[in-house]
């Protein structure tokens, strides 16, 4: 994980990695939370297990401020003391069966997040599955979903430079590899 980057594969400027985000470089890592910000399972806490109280004590305060995170939309804070320097917390819909704006919601996650980091200057974002794992999102619908909107907004502004999708199992990668 050390050398995520030698591991990944290249699709222009997005690349693929098979692992654990938590131990990824980029500027920002995205978060799949939830709309409360205060933590969960998942890549959730495994972020905040690895990021330290930091993450979570500005969690409160953008809480305090703007009552959490709706669904589709983005919040950024430090990134502790993860090797990202920064995370983006986005809040992914929970598979309804697909009638319930799920596609549009999960793409505004991505776009919001993207958004988010290129007002920020960040020039490195890596992304987890969004959705994925505990909110049931089937997995090939939201890697064709990730792949297409990182694909737009690459194509229309310069930042991020690079933007690296992080599959946590082989299945995973598989279905982004197809994608790409
Ligand atoms: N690195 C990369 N990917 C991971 C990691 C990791 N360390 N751990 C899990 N994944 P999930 P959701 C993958 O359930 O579906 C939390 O409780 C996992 O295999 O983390 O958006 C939040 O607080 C899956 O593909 O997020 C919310 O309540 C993907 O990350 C809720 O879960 C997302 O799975 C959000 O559910």
């Amino acid at each position: 994980a050390a050398n995520w980057r030698t591991d990944a594969q290249t699709f222009g400027r997005i690349l693929l990695y098979q692992g654990d985000i938590t131990r990824v470089d980029t500027d920002a890592i995205v978060n799949a939370a939830n709309s409360s910000l205060l933590g969960g399972g998942g890549v959730d806490g495994a972020i905040h297990r690895a990021g330290g109280p930091a993450i979570l004590e500005e969690c409160r305060q953008i809480r305090a401020r703007q009552g959490g995170c709706p669904t589709g939309e983005a919040v950024l804070t430090t990134g502790g003391a993860l090797p990202a320097s920064y995370v983006i917390h986005t809040v992914g819909p929970v598979w309804n069966g697909g009638t319930k704006g799920e596609a549009e919601l999960l793409a505004n996650c991505y776009r919001n997040s993207l958004r988010l980091a290129a007002e920020n200057q960040l020039t490195s974002v890596a992304f987890p599955g969004i959705s994925t794992g505990i909110y049931g999102y089937p997995k090939a619908d939201a890697a064709r979903i990730a792949v297409r909107e990182v694909q737009a907004f690459l194509k229309e502004n310069e930042l991020p430079a690079s933007v690296v999708f992080v599959a946590y199992d082989e299945e995973a990668r598989w279905v982004y590899e197809q994608e790409l």
